[in-house]
Parts: C-alpha cells; structure tokens; sequence
C-alpha cells in the first residue's frame, strides 16, 4: 500500500472516466488482499470513488476476475430493475456494486509495473461493520446475501469462471497445511502443536459438505464466497445496500456463504481478538441472519441445502483457522500481517469460535430447523 505516494494514485485515478480532477486518493478499509483507496474529485456534488490494486499474487487472471465481476453486476442490475420498478429500483448504482471504466473503455487499467487497478462508485452514507451489533443489522445481511444468490440463480454458472480453484476445498486446505508443517521454511511447526492437535481431531466432519456433494446431492450455484459481514454495505437507517467485494464470486455451494456469513455474525469479538474469553456466541444475531437469509433464499432451497448449512458453520471458522495457520507456517506471506504473531493469533480465534459453536451445536441446529419450518423447508 506504501509502495505508491499520492501523486502517483492521484495519476492512475485519473486514468478512469471520473468527472472532474482528482484532489484526493486515501487509505480505506479493512482489506487483508488487495488495497483500496477513496478518491475524491472537484467536481461538485459527484460520487466519490474507490481505487483498488487487485492482488495479483492472489488473483493470477485478473482479466477473469473482471469479467465475473461485469457479467454479475450486469445480471444484477437487469434482475433488480425488474423486481423493483420503484423508487429502490430507479437507484441501481447504490443497489449493485457500479464498476467505472478506464478513460480507454477497458475495465482495468494497467500500470507500467504490472498491477492492476480498478475502479467502482463509493457509495456515500453508508458503512460496514467487522462486528454486529444489533440483530436488525444481521437481518439486513442475511437478506442481502439470500437476495444476492437469488437474482444470480437464473444466471448459468458455466459463464462464471472458477478465478480461485479449490478456494473453498477443505480437502486442498488440509493439503496445504500438511505441506506447511513438512517443510517448516520459518521454523515455527514447534510453536503450535495444541493447534495442529485440534485441527487433526475434525478433519472428518469438516468434509461433510464436499460428501454430499459428491452424492449429487448439492446444487452448484453462484456463490460469493467471502460472505464477511463487513462486505454488505448498510446506510445510516442500517438498512443493506449493496453487496460488495466480488472478486471471489464463483461456482459454490450455499453453504459456504451461510457459514462464512455466520463466522463473522455469530462472533462476539473480532476475527483476529487476542484475548480468547472474548470470543463467544450471539445467538440471537445468529436467529436473526437465518430469518433473512430464508426470507430470500426459501424461493429456491432445495431440502438438501438446508441440511448442508450447519455444516458450514462448522466448516468456516475452521477452514479459515487452516489457512491462516498455514500462512503462519510459511511466513506470512498471504495475508496483511500487523504484527509477527498475527496470522497465530487468528488462528487461534477462529479455533475458540470452532470450540464455541460445538458446545451450543443442538442450540443452534434447532433454529434452523425451526425457520426453514416456517417455509415448509424440512431438514432433509
Ligand atoms: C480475505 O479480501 P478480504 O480481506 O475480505 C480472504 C477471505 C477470507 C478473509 C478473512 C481472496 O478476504 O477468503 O475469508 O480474508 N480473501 C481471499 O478475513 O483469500
Ligand atoms: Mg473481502
């Protein structure tokens, strides 16, 4: 994020088709992949904008990643238009994440050191939060991500790009970890064993998904695949906006996005919190996210996919334990790293939340059954 000083982003800025002269390019938000900035122009009255380098290290086709990211923000607004003819639906750009292309008409630009930057409204007046607080905000965000896999259903899957394989492929994750702790580059393997012991005690529930799936038992949809709370945008009256961060809509299973959604929502502490007693369950943000999330997504659940959500529960904070451990045990590499124990520390997190969400297993099994009833959705 260093690597460019303001004159330089202030120059790719003005590479998009932005109305009126960049005054100003700013850090902004929480991001552990890619870097985003603010931009504001002197044009009066006009939307600001948000600049991103895409992490090219992460994302190697970014031209796919585009592509996926117009042909659902398209479909989007087609679908949206016609279900809302009125006042909500007039306001499109505020409802659908809004890509501005380059001055040339392309949808990145290219700088002369290889990164790609891109460019999307920002949309004033309203926020994210890396934490709930209420459970009318976890509502909103599970209706906005049921809504999301909603008006995407009727969009073929084949045209959407596979741009992270395997990225939610537990079996790959574990691959990835088994491979971390053999070589051991930094020398860490010795400093989380207890770690390892947990995550080597579950690894066979945690494929309960991918079983399923391979039973055929599991529609493969467009998914979002990074359902962190923090990726709805709510406004002032916390009522959703607009789903963000697209980079990762893929082929997937709605489970990942009912268990990463709830990885975050559950939580009563930060992802990353040091301090483990913290970490414990909100259940009724739990109940809330579920009623929203069924209000949209009953139109087409099937009664598999019901039953195959608690497993994403279960499967989210572990997976993302994995693989922050695993970047822990190659020496930070993927993730942005604040301090040298970072990526240990998550993992632990993510491990209590794991720990937490066992204990009230039954607790919350029993409210999903209980909302999914009121659709007639029975657990299969
Ligand atoms: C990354 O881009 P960001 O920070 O929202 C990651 C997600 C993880 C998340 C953990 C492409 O998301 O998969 O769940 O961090 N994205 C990628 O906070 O790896
Ligand atoms: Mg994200």
């Amino acid at each position: 994020m260093n690597d460019f000083n303001p004159e330089q982003l202030a120059t790719l800025a003005g590479e998009f088709d932005v109305k009126g002269g960049v005054v100003k390019v700013s850090p902004f938000g929480s991001g552990h992949i890619n870097d985003t900035f603010s931009v504001e122009t002197d044009e009066r009255g006009t939307k600001r904008y948000l600049l991103q380098r895409v992490n090219h290290h992460v994302f190697k086709d970014v031209p796919a990643v585009m592509q996926n990211i117009q042909r659902v923000t398209d479909h989007l607004k087609v679908r949206y238009a016609a279900e809302f003819a009125d006042a909500e639906g007039r306001d499109l750009d505020r409802r659908v994440l809004t890509l501005i292309p380059t001055k040339r008409a392309q949808p990145y630009f290219q700088d002369e050191g290889g990164n790609f930057w891109r460019m999307f409204i920002l949309l004033d007046g309203t926020r994210s939060y890396d934490i709930v607080e209420t459970p009318q905000q976890a509502r909103e965000g599970g209706r906005a991500f049921g809504q999301f896999q909603r008006l995407l259903a009727d969009l073929d899957v084949n045209l959407i790009h596979e741009v992270l394989p395997d990225f939610h492929h537990i079996g790959n994750r574990l691959g990835q970890l088994g491979r971390a702790v053999a070589a051991d580059t930094v020398g860490r393997v010795g400093l989380v064993h207890d770690e390892l012991a947990f995550v080597d005690g579950r690894q066979q529930r945690m494929h309960a998904i991918l079983d399923m799936a391979a039973q055929g038992r599991l529609p493969i949809r467009i998914t979002h695949n990074d359902t962190k709370f923090n990726n709805v945008l709510l406004d002032a009256n916390d009522r959703a906006q607009c789903v963000i961060d697209l980079d990762t809509v893929m082929p997937g299973y709605v489970a990942y996005d009912f268990g990463d959604a709830i990885r975050t929502i559950i939580n009563s502490a930060a992802e990353d919190e040091a301090d483990l007693d913290k970490i414990q369950l909100n259940i009724p943000l739990f109940e809330a996210y579920a009623e929203g999330y069924f209000e949209e997504a009953h139109y087409f659940l099937t009664a598999d996919e019901v039953s195959s959500l608690m497993e994403g529960i279960f499967l989210f904070p572990y997976m993302q334990a994995v693989r922050f451990l695993t970047d822990f045990l190659e020496g930070d590499h993927y993730y942005k790293v604040h301090h040298a124990n970072h990526n240990l520390q998550r993992t632990r997190a993510q491990l209590k939340l794991v720990g937490e969400l066992e204990a009230h297993e039954q607790e919350l099994r029993d409210i999903v059954g209980h909302v999914a009833n009121r659709y007639q959705l029975q657990r299969s």
